[in-house]
């Protein structure tokens, strides 16, 4: 029996897992595997109902005695940026948040070395005197412990002073990975027994918390675990933690040496497995924040029941990194979770309902009969675009996922994912294309993105002076753009497929499609009619295929998407093969969000069985809205598209599109490919792997007994832990 099969059969028993079941778990590949049974043990719990609350975040100080190597947001007093809120500023955000619809607030700051426990107590106080009804979510164990420290009181009466002046429940930060080998080389700060201790008394006294893991440094697989448990223990004991949320480390400003952010592969691993575990805690939190909106998102199939609320204002993470923005607003987290086709639930800080839930409903369509779809597809019987359009929008994400990788690995003969390094020259009609000089390498002609008037002032011969010229240079040629192509024949008085026949001859590779060629520039049967003159001069093609939602997050109109795939699958069978590629483009003015991306895949490879399904990096669609880190500003791999790129490859797609020659890009990618198992090669237009000797080496799939962020060897002691050790762990 695999640890996947060990497990299915403990959660549909309602038995625990025991700790090789989780390291079982961390170590398979099958990440929708593990996310099946965590999503299964996430129904049984709460249905469809993913919470949310109103919240808003406070940090008092960030001047903090403490020097722990991960955190971004500590200063010490005098250094530039460092800041000590007054009572009366403190009590003006709060009043600010509650005036913005908050219930909760979110306290935690530094240990400031001259604040004192009354500090502390006038605070809440002033808060709760004026404001409450507001339930304040305050201090980590961290401070709690300092303040006993200060005052040399006992855990449980500074607690118990702070519950009378208004802390009615505590986060869970300050946790970080209790495991002492990693503790000890994170943070001086208090040790894991009284981390637990101080939770522990708090449980004691009526005052509810929730409880963390800091993962994605320099942490095991055998670590999380291990943190795991000792969480598990204590609510075994106390029954007094809210909730779980694992808290994916974000790399920049701190003394980590860590240069990327956690896998998404491995941000939804934790979690699944942090639902199967954690059998006691009830809920188990996708906080946006760190993981960014598209995994967390994605999260909701992947144990996760709780997406934190609108937090306003984050800054321990944002100093760190983080993606995705300081705040959401309650509209667009309401639609990332309607998309998933979950419903939304406000709820409070311990988890009261809080109004009725709501979700998009999706059109009136026939009833979804997942049985007789999967026989269809099983018996390669034809399915009408009424099924396909039902199963878009009601089919089980996990059905949907594992058809799509069955065909997948059925159809594929290079397991790898290609991605294609090309000049991308964006034509305005000139006589001559300017390619910088000493320039080599294939080119990329785009004439899609060009506006009617300029297409017009392109006549045939100019069109012929510059793939001459190109040729001239060696350069290996594909034009984008079958609409632009077609008018230029026209205004020559020729058919589409004359004008390939005198192109192609000329070195043209590939024809693709462009961006914009949706339904209202081609319809399917002139598209069709295009992509067969192509092929009958022996150019293959490629095709665009639009997916597009309607503004404010409605759901995805995806019965135009699968329209257009199923005329495609008209040019994918038969000996010719012309058809290489379907390429799945997000329109530009819709938000398709990575979840509704992810079935996009899935569908584009149940249909189009044997085609290489792209998914362009380059527009891939996302929801985060900042980039952090200046030197990555402008670019449009790293929003945090990357994390979720390697899904799709799971899912159905092979291909990433077209790359910039970016060799930091090309190592995140390579890495996000390895976290799922895959690897990520160079290919030329008509898919044709090329040989890259400099990068034989990089792509060996990761030793998944180790976590896969961890990279720096020389620095953190990253060789995966013997059985021995791994026993130890737990002494
Ligand atoms: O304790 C610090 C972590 C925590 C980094 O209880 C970092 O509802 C990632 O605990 N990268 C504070 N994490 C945040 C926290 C929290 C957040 C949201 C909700 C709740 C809750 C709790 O953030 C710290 C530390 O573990 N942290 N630096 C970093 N670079």
């Amino acid at each position: 029996m695999s640890a996947v099969d060990v497990v299915q059969a403990k959660v549909e028993n309602g038995q625990r897992l025991d700790v090789a079941d989780a390291l079982a778990l961390f170590e398979t590949s099958d990440l929708l595997a593990v996310g099946r049974l965590a999503e299964l043990a996430n129904q049984k719990i709460h249905g469809d109902r993913i919470f949310f609350n109103r919240n808003a975040h406070i940090n008092p100080t960030n001047i903090c005695v403490m020097s722990c190597k991960f955190c971004s947001f500590a200063r010490k007093i005098g250094d530039p940026g460092s800041y000590a809120y007054s009572v009366e500023e403190i009590l003006a955000l709060a009043k600010d948040a509650a005036h913005n619809g908050a219930n909760e607030l979110h306290m935690v700051g530094g240990l400031h070395p001259r604040w004192n426990l009354s500090h502390y107590l006038d605070i809440l106080s002033a808060i709760k005197e004026k404001l409450p009804k507001i339930h304040i979510k305050a201090f980590t164990a961290v401070e709690i412990d300092w303040l006993a420290k200060k005052s040399r009181k006992p855990h449980k009466e500074v607690l118990s002073l702070l519950q009378g002046a208004g802390m009615d429940s505590m986060p869970g930060g300050g946790a970080e990975i209790f495991h002492p080998s990693c503790r000890e080389k994170l943070t001086a700060k208090l040790a894991t027994e009284d981390w637990l201790s101080v939770h522990r008394s708090a449980h004691e006294l009526g005052i509810r918390s929730n409880c963390t893991m800091l993962y994605g440094h320099i942490e095991s697989f055998a670590h999380r675990v291990y943190h795991m448990e000792k969480l598990r223990a204590l609510q075994d004991i106390t029954g007094g933690f809210n909730c779980f949320i694992p808290l994916a480390f974000q790399p920049h400003n701190n003394h980590m040496g860590i240069k990327r952010y956690t896998f998404g592969a491995d941000d939804l691993k934790t979690l699944s497995i942090a639902r199967l575990f954690l059998d006691n805690i009830a809920q188990i939190k996708a906080y946006w924040v760190m993981l960014g909106q598209d995994i967390a998102q994605i999260a909701l199939f992947f144990g996760a029941n709780d997406i934190d609320g609108t937090v306003v204002n984050e800054k321990i993470s944002n100093m760190a990194g983080s993606r995705a923005g300081k705040a959401m607003k309650e509209r667009r987290i309401k639609s990332l979770i309607w998309k998933t086709g979950k419903l939304s639930q406000q709820r409070d800080t311990l988890y009261s309902q809080l109004g009725t839930p709501e979700r998009y409903e999706a059109p009136k369509l026939a009833s979804w009969q997942p049985k007789e779809f999967c026989n269809k597809l099983r018996s390669d019987a034809d399915i009408a675009l009424e099924d396909w359009e039902v199963a878009a929008y009601r089919a089980d994400f996990f059905r949907l996922a594992k058809a799509a990788e069955r065909q997948h690995i059925h159809s594929r003969q290079d397991p790898g994912v290609g991605y294609v390094q090309a000049q991308r020259i964006d034509w305005q009609g000139s006589d001559t294309i300017n390619v910088p000089l000493g320039s080599k390498g294939p080119v990329v002609l785009e004439l899609g993105l060009l506006a009617p008037e300029a297409i017009n002032s392109i006549t045939f011969d100019n069109l012929l002076t510059c793939i001459d010229s190109l040729r001239k240079k060696d350069h290996a040629l594909e034009i984008n753009g079958f609409r632009a192509l077609w008018l230029i024949a026209q205004a020559a008085e020729l058919s589409f497929g004359e004008l390939v026949q005198e192109i192609a001859p000329r070195g043209v590779r590939t024809i693709c499609s462009s961006v914009c060629e949706n339904e209202s520039d081609l319809t399917d049967t002139e598209i069709i009619s295009l992509h067969r003159q192509a092929h009958a001069s022996d150019v293959p093609t490629v095709a665009a295929v639009q997916l597009c939602a309607p503004a404010l997050g409605g759901l995805p109109l995806w019965r135009s998407f699968i329209k257009r795939l199923l005329a495609l699958d008209q040019l994918s069978g038969g000996k010719q093969r012309g058809l290489l590629g379907a390429s799945l483009m997000p329109t530009t003015d819709s938000w398709i969000s990575a979840y509704e991306y992810l079935r996009a895949v899935a569908l584009a490879r149940l249909i189009l069985r044997d085609v290489n399904i792209i998914a362009p990096l380059a527009v891939l669609p996302t929801a985060q809205d900042i980039l952090y880190n200046p030197s990555n500003r402008g670019h449009p791999y790293f929003r945090g598209q990357e994390k979720y790129a390697p899904l799709c490859c799971l899912v159905g797609a092979n291909d990433f599109g077209w790359m910039p020659n970016d060799s930091t890009v090309l190592q995140y990618l390579r890495e996000e490919a390895c976290s799922v198992g895959t690897t990520i090669e160079p290919r030329d237009f008509r898919f044709e792997r090329l040989d890259n000797d400099s990068q034989a080496g990089s792509t060996t799939p990761l030793d998944l007994r180790h976590a896969p962020h961890t990279r720096k060897p020389a620095e953190h002691s990253l060789r995966p832990m013997s059985g021995d050790e791994v026993k130890q762990a737990w002494n």
